[in-house]
């Protein structure tokens, strides 16, 4: 085999501020909605993992949750699982917001400009930023300390803009590798866990200020009624008992909003009719309580 056509493969971790578009860009990268999005920041709390296979090679991205100050045990686990994407990583891409970049993206900017590794520095979300904003973003960041990274691009993970000069500039810096997953697996998240963050999505988009940031989801059961009807149990937690009523709303409606959008997004995700069952419970302070933690599966893997 000749040099350019040897097999390559690696692992690429997502990095940046909450909010700024990391697991939109997964999803637009491995082509299929594996990570949950949402408007509200911190929304992802484990890495997620998202193949891109081709015929050619492989890139296993790992989307993490935003870089931010830890005030939970919760957000100790999530900036902890942040971090451990980069064990191992054959690439750095760190991603900002375009126009809106503030002094805490230019330390996270700055500090990864100094790993010796492959870095692509990601200004996402142009299509609503301005031509002189995005140029703006371009200088300020081709100059010391910010200007190691390979590559500097901007665009939109949203629109898709961009989307292929990052994988191929991507795929020139993956090493030769093996084939680390099945051609046909594209996340190593099991189904109920899939589940649960729909679920949560769903909770996400529907709630306000502190409310979701304390919403957290456990399936209990999965029951195959029929060949064409599955069963869905699960709890969403909150974490004082006066957002339980805001959850449920006005007569149940919130939770039946949270419930019908989760249910038709889950149905597709598993190609079934889905019975959803939500019920909502209150755990005082489960964001700092270690066995909380466990049953919603925010547990290094590790320990
Ligand atoms: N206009 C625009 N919005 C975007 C783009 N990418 C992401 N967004 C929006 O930005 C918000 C945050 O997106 P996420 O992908 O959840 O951001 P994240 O960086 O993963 O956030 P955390 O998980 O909290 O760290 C959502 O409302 C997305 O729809 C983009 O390219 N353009
Ligand atoms: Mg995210």
């Amino acid at each position: 085999m000749n040099e350019a056509n040897k097999y390559r493969s690696g692992f690429t971790a997502i990095l940046g501020r909450p909010n700024v578009g990391k697991s939109t860009l997964l999803n637009a990268l491995v082509g299929e909605k594996i990570a949950i999005v949402s408007d509200k920041p911190q929304t992802t709390r484990r890495r997620v993992l998202g193949v891109m296979s081709m015929p050619q090679g492989q890139i296993v991205f790992l989307d993490t949750p935003g870089l931010t100050t830890a005030r939970t045990k919760l957000g100790e686990y999530t900036q902890s699982a942040a971090y451990e994407a980069l064990t191992g990583a054959d690439a750095i891409v760190v991603v900002a917001a375009a126009g809106t970049v503030g002094p805490k993206d230019r330390d996270i900017i700055e500090k990864f400009s100094k790993r010796k590794l492959p870095k692509i520095l990601v200004l996402n979300k142009t299509d609503v930023a301005s031509r002189e904003a995005i140029a703006r973003d371009l200088q300020s960041f081709s100059i010391p300390p910010y200007d190691q990274y390979d590559a500097i691009l901007p665009m939109s993970a949203k629109t898709g803009d961009g989307v292929e000069t990052l994988r191929s500039l991507l795929f020139d810096r993956m090493p030769e590798g093996p084939h680390f997953f099945p051609d046909d697996m594209i996340t190593d998240q099991p189904e109920y866990m899939l589940c649960a963050e729909i679920i949560r999505e769903k909770a996400l988009t529907h709630l306000r200020e502190e409310v979701p940031h304390g919403v957290g989801v456990e399936i209990q059961r999965v029951e195959k009624v029929s060949v064409s009807l599955t069963e869905i149990h699960a709890n969403i937690y909150v974490e004082r008992a006066a957002h339980k009523g805001i959850v449920l709303g006005k007569q149940g409606r919130m939770l039946r909003s949270i419930g019908t959008e989760a249910r038709l997004d889950i149905e597709k995700l598993l190609n079934t009719h889905i019975s959803l069952q939500l019920w909502v419970k209150v755990r005082e302070d489960w964001r700092n309580r270690a066995d909380d933690l466990r049953t919603l599966g925010y547990v290094r893997e590790r320990d």
